[in-house]
């Protein structure tokens, strides 16, 4: 394997302005429908964001927002009980979902040299192995046919095919509390709890709507969490990490919920 992607923890982008810039037009974009915690991202403006990046983490969340994510969170655990199943519909309803989102999708990348990289436990990870697509293949595929939400207020149905996450986990991970999941530039990165991770619709996805995944979906492989919002659906995927520690995850650093359960 050659250039092996780079292990991708959180990148620091405090000090770009154009990112900074991106990144105030994201929040007014998903505020303008303002669910949760969409209050708490309005407030912050250039500086804001550079403050609270700098400010002490506690657990990894800056601890200006702690409370307020905590907060959003109990709520959406007490709507939402342990055990529950996403709603499933005839594949007859599926359609094309918009393509929403495309950080860590702008380098080009060689789909026969792609490869997930195992991280090892810490902050900088070394790549324990490097798997190619065929070694997600080769786990039971599974298709779902379920809802697919953004949190700014569109849906669709949409139907995915790949393995289930609990089976690589089974397969090739560990069973540790939380799984982080990056982009290979490491711009996009999401954290899953144990039980988002090891839930029977969370796959590891090669397939949308019956044809291979379009790099603009995620090809070669992605995510799809369908008891999570739909920022817990990283595309194209690079890295995955088991690991005691909650993950980092980009949306959560800018304000929202750390589960996005819907
Ligand atoms: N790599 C990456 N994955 C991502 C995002 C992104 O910006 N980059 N956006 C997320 C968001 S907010 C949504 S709603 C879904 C959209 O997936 P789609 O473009 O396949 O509809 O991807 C998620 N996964
Ligand atoms: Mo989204």
């Amino acid at each position: 394997m050659s250039d092996p992607p780079p292990a991708a923890p959180a990148r620091d982008h405090s000090s770009d302005p154009a990112h900074d810039q991106a990144v105030r037009q994201e929040l007014q974009r998903m505020t303008r429908r303002s669910f949760a915690t969409g209050g708490v991202a309005a407030l912050l403006g250039a500086a804001g964001l550079g403050w609270l990046k700098s400010a002490p983490p506690e657990g990894g969340i800056p601890w200006p927002l702690r409370r307020m994510l905590e907060f959003n969170a109990r709520l959406a655990q007490a709507v939402f009980p342990e055990g529950r199943r996403a709603p499933t519909f005839d594949p007859s309803q599926a359609k094309e979902p918009r393509v929403n989102g495309r950080l860590g999708l702008a380098p080009k990348i060689d789909p026969r040299r792609w490869r997930l990289n195992l991280l090892g436990p810490g902050a900088a990870p070394a790549v324990e192995r490097a798997l190619p697509l065929a070694a997600v293949r080769e786990l039971p595929r599974h298709e779902m046919v379920a809802e697919f939400k953004c949190v700014e207020g569109w849906s669709q149905v949409v139907q995915w095919a790949g393995a289930r996450l609990s089976d690589f986990i089974a397969r090739f991970g560990r069973d540790t509390p939380y799984v982080g999941l990056a982009t290979p530039d490491g711009e996009y990165y999401v954290g899953l709890d144990r039980r988002a991770a090891q839930h029977e619709q969370t796959l590891l996805a090669y397939e949308m709507n019956g044809r291979p995944l379009t790099p603009e979906h995620g090809a070669p492989l992605r995510l799809v969490c369908a008891v999570k919002y739909g920022v817990k659906s990283i595309k194209r995927l690079g890295a995955i990490q088991f690991t005691d520690l909650r993950p980092a995850d980009y949306w959560a650093e800018r304000g929202y919920d750390w589960h996005l359960d819907h």
